[in-house]
């Protein structure tokens, strides 16, 4: 990168470059993110009436291009910049042009005197840095390849099976020994007593096995198989256990990537689950589109259904029934006292269409009676979640009779409680982000102090620091929420390096091409949203009821808008109403445009209809917002506002009579971290307009299967869906067309069986290589450990200290 500057410097381009910075000195605003840089680009390139081409492909664009942060400090500028994706370079410009590079710590220093929270000559500060504990672990090589972690491993771990081939198999044979069901020893007993014994005793029993039936059951052989030394689990037939065997010898012969995947993800080592998902509302019924929960509940929900449901196949193909094993899963979450109606009240529920998975609520400590028997807001939960995780211990003891196999943590809040649960049971932890409010509220790190009263980041950032390097793998629904595109940082990759000013420096917070980074995305529940084309599956007098109460019922209740013309095409929206999901934005983009109305309506399920009947702020401030808007552009007699909460089987039923009457779904977030809602029209069949912020852009091909909006850009939305309804209208091939691939890209790509495949192997992979893999995470555990007790605790209890007066 430091030639593209000197390349600009020495070229005539340097006068440029003099004279962009000289309008740059002159803004007000002295740190500019990406979208500030390069809107001044494009304004310093139209005063100076440069061409096109200079505007994109001379030097200087380039190097605009690659900048992410430009922060001025007295006559010098510093440039933040990204070469490539995960990487970042820093420079500083004098006045006079020479460039001097920068290290992370200046950087830090830097952003602090920004603030006016830089303090040297009372010490310096904390610095955390967590780049050595990964210095003897495996690191990817290509950004590309982020977010592919366990292809990376087993290629790692069976090269390493062929290099240190007797110490790998010795590994390889003592886990297979540890495997045990409530007691019950699984796979080999005590007459294999070496890997050498192994590996003779394995080529015995594929010899006896290859002369049964192929569809023999292991119960019939199951005895001559145990005097050879091989006890259940390798297959419930004969075909299936010579099959396992078969890739056992293999792998012992000549070690290959795949042959270690397709082994380690047979062996019956995960039968005990738990999804930790603590901060409530966690229900089947009346929680959905409350603030704070959402798609969270909807995707743990339908991973748990999965993921039993997977256990259970898994427990007959290996042969286990006879052993009457019951694979478990289990919703960890809060019990709130008062529950508003719904059984968040509850102890225990069991999860619908299921056998063996439950929710199970654990209430938090009394401390202060109005806060711990109430909802509590996922800003303010941070002070109960240690002594939660104490009394969940026991619970999930008592629930499993034993500890389970796999944690998994969602949100920054469930993901501590599941560090806290998997370091005292030692069990494999997942995490699962969701949406990391880092990169969601800009500056967030920055301005912590200011913001501290109302978001307490400083607890949720450490929070996040400790999980996600404490766990043993994460899964991320999008390659962007780990690092972004070649254009915006991710999720993950923001907390590389930031200041809390005042508090600490991060100078390296994640590995971001540690092999734990695993992408598996979630699916849409097939059993609620599926095609509208689908009628043998519809009810009939849902589907009338519905499109009453979509375009007609007259119920002021909770239904806001009658429609002049209930026949126009619908344009379709559902979402919590938080001011990121902007369907403010989108009544405006739709009031902007008069040619819109006339060939639509627009039909909002959101929030809540009074802001009395609200208790969240931001829910309150957006009711305001659309009556607003609403009524600035007229929009009365076009636009439909449900303010309803709906049952699955309703919720899914809506896409579909959307479908039915050719509508669009629009999804106009300014930051969507995957956006289950896209899942669920796409599936339905309705063709997809959604933010280019997040993971939509992974979800959607543009112009294939759906199409991208940038939701900061209003008149441009409302034209690009006028050209679509435009097109529809001339040609009603076209909205078929897109509904069809809508729905092809979703079951290719989008289902819970991918999900939960995926997400057993990665836990049966990770626990195996924690078992073999000489690494110690000790050191690391314990620098988290020192971080959760010494900044984390302190400041949690504070904050339960001003609980205790609310
Ligand atoms: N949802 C709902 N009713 C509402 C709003 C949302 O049932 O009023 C459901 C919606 O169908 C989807 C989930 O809540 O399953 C929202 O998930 P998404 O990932 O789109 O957004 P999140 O709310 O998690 O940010
Ligand atoms: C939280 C979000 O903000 C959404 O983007 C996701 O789809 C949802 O969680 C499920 O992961």
């Amino acid at each position: 990168m430091s030639e593209l500057i000197q390349t600009v410097l020495n070229s005539e381009e340097k006068s440029d470059l003099r004279s962009f910075i000289s309008e740059l000195r002159h803004q007000e605003n002295k740190y500019l993110l990406r979208n500030d840089i390069i809107n001044s680009y494009s304004e310093y390139c139209t005063k100076y009436d440069m061409s096109e081409e200079y505007r994109h492909s001379s030097h200087l664009a380039k190097l605009i291009y690659y900048t992410q942060e430009i922060i001025q400090e007295d006559s010098n500028l510093c440039f933040i910049i990204r070469p490539k994706i995960a990487s970042q370079e820093i420079y500083r410009l004098t006045e006079d042009l020479k460039v001097e590079k920068m290290n992370v710590q200046e950087l830090l220093d830097m952003r602090d005197r920004i603030v006016n929270r830089y303090h040297p000559n009372e010490g310096d500060l904390l610095e955390l840095d967590f780049g050595p504990f990964y210095d003897y672990s495996p690191v990817i090589r290509d950004p590309k390849n982020i977010g592919k972690g366990v292809n990376f491993l087993n290629r790692y771990l069976s090269s390493k099976l062929l290099q240190d081939a007797k110490q790998w198999l010795e590994s390889l044979f003592n886990f297979l020994r540890l495997h045990q069901y409530n007691g019950v020893q699984l796979l080999i007993n005590d007459r294999i007593q070496s890997q050498q014994q192994l590996s003779e005793q394995v080529k015995n029993a594929i010899s006896f096995v290859s002369d049964r039936p192929a569809d023999e059951p292991y119960e019939k052989f199951r005895f001559t198989l145990q005097t050879m030394g091989f006890e259940p689990g390798w297959g419930n037939t004969a075909q299936r256990t010579l099959e396992t065997l078969n890739i056992l010898d293999e792998l012992i012969d000549s070690p290959d990537p795949q042959a270690l995947e397709a082994f380690i993800s047979r062996i019956p080592m995960i039968f005990k689950i738990v999804l930790v998902s603590p901060h409530g509302w966690f229900g089947q019924e009346g929680v959905l589109g409350r603030p704070d929960t959402g798609g969270q509940v909807v995707y743990v929900l339908d991973q748990a259904k999965s993921l039993e449901k997977q256990l259970q196949e898994d427990v007959t193909l290996a042969g286990l029934e006879g052993l009457n094993v019951q694979p478990k899963v289990i919703i960890l979450t809060r019990l709130i006292p008062n529950s508003d109606g719904t059984l968040c009240n509850q102890r225990l529920e069991k999860v619908h269409g299921t056998e063996n998975a439950w929710i199970l609520r654990v209430p938090l400590r009394e401390f202060n009676p109005n806060m711990t028997q109430n909802w509590i807001s996922r800003f303010e939960f941070w002070p109960y979640l240690e002594t939660y995780a104490i009394d969940a211990e026991k619970e999930i003891r008592a629930e499993l009779q034993g500890r389970p196999d796999l944690i998994v943590g969602n949100y920054s809040d469930g993901n501590l409680v599941a560090f806290l649960l998997a370091r005292k049971m030692k069990v494999t932890q997942c995490n699962i982000a969701h949406a990391l409010e880092k990169s969601k509220y800009l500056f967030s790190n920055l301005y912590w102090n200011d913001l501290e009263d109302k978001y307490h980041f400083s607890l949720q950032f450490t929070a996040d620091l400790i999980a996600m390097n404490a766990a043993n793998f994460v899964i991320s629904s999008t390659y962007q929420e780990i690092v972004g595109t070649p254009d915006s940082v991710g999720q993950y990759e923001s907390y590389k390096c930031f200041t809390m000013p005042d508090l600490y420096h991060v100078v390296n917070g994640i590995e971001l091409f540690s092999p734990k980074f695993n992408v598996v995305p979630p699916g849409v529940n097939e059993n609620y949203y599926f095609p509208y084309t689908k009628n043998q599956d519809r009810v009939e007098s849902d589907r009338l009821r519905i499109q009453d109460m979509l375009f007609t019922l007259d119920d002021p209740s909770q239904i806001f808008g009658k429609l002049d013309n209930p026949d126009k095409r619908p344009i379709f929206s559902m979402a919590r109403l938080d001011r990121i999901k902007n369907l403010t934005g989108l009544a405006e983009c739709f009031g902007k445009n008069q040619e819109l109305q006339e060939h639509c309506n627009l039909i909002l399920v959101a929030g809540k209809l009074r802001v009395e009947e609200s208790g969240d702020n931001e829910e309150r401030d957006e009711i305001i917002k659309l009556y607003q808007i609403i009524d600035q552009y007229n929009l009365h007699g076009k636009i439909r506002w449900l303010g309803v909460r709906l049952s699955k089987t309703d919720s899914g039923e809506i896409y579909r009579v959307i479908a039915d009457r050719q509508g669009i779904f629009v999804q106009p977030a300014l930051f969507e971290a995957f956006g289950l809602t896209i899942l669920e029209a796409m599936i339905s069949g309705i063709p997809t307009f959604a933010t280019q912020f997040g993971g939509p852009l992974e979800i959607i091909q543009d112009k294939v299967n759906g199409f991208y909006i940038n939701p900061t850009q209003l008149e441009e939305t409302a034209a690009k869906i006028l050209e679509f309804v435009s097109k529809c209208e001339h040609n009603p091939d076209y909205w078929h067309q897109i509904s069809q691939q809508s729905i092809e890209r979703v079951y290719s790509t989008y289902t819970w069986r991918i999900h939960t495949n995926k997400l057993l192997s990665l836990a049966r992979i990770y626990g195996f290589w924690n078992f073999t893999s000489h690494e110690n995470r000790e050191d690391l555990l314990r620098y988290i450990e020192t971080l959760f007790y010494l900044i984390y605790k302190p400041r949690a209890q504070q904050l339960l200290e001003q609980h205790k007066y609310r």
